[in-house]
């Protein structure tokens, strides 16, 4: 399994919850690597960028104009495998059929209030962390007891 990396977003709404620190403990208790991690409210162009895909469904644009809202934390996760995993972290769109135990299964209620982005394949996860980080906000490092994460 190759390592990659994916674009994690805590949405205005987790922000506003207060739920920061339950979500990325997630992602790094499973033992994936954080590259990169700021807080950005994102002005429109970003957000349509962003949400570009979806741009002629009848939700786009109160959901730009929710990302747009408040503090996001946009994050980069990598690890091996980090893309599919971090979407079965995450869980269903829609949080009230997403699983016990995922973020949204555990966290959330509605669709337009659904706590958490995460990159859905590679390409997305390359235009989506191109978008909202520079090269220079990642770091490449190696967790000191990488070699009890991953065998070999
Ligand atoms: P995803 O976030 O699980 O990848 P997408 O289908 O890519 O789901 O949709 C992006 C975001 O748009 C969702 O997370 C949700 O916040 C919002 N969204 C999607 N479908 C609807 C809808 O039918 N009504 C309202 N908001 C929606
Ligand atoms: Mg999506």
């Amino acid at each position: 399994m190759a390592s990659q990396r994916t674009f994690i977003a805590i949405k205005p709404d987790g922000v506003q919850r207060g739920l920061v620190g339950e979500i990325l403990m997630r992602f790094e208790r499973k033992g994936f690597r954080l590259v990169g991690l700021k807080q950005i409210t994102p002005d429109r162009a970003l957000a349509e960028a962003h949400y570009g895909v979806h741009r002629e469904r009848p939700f786009f644009a109160a959901l730009v104009d929710f990302i747009c809202s408040g503090p996001v934390v946009a994050m980069v996760w990598e690890g091996h495998g980090v893309i599919a995993a971090a979407r079965m972290l995450i869980g269903a769109t829609k949080p009230l059929e997403a699983e016990p135990g995922t973020i949204r299964g555990d966290l959330a209620v509605d669709i337009g209030r659904n706590v958490v982005h995460g990159s859905d394949a590679e390409e997305t996860a390359a235009f989506e962390i191109g978008l909202w980080f520079k090269d220079d906000e990642l770091n490449d490092w190696t967790p000191a007891d990488q070699s009890w994460r991953v065998e070999a």
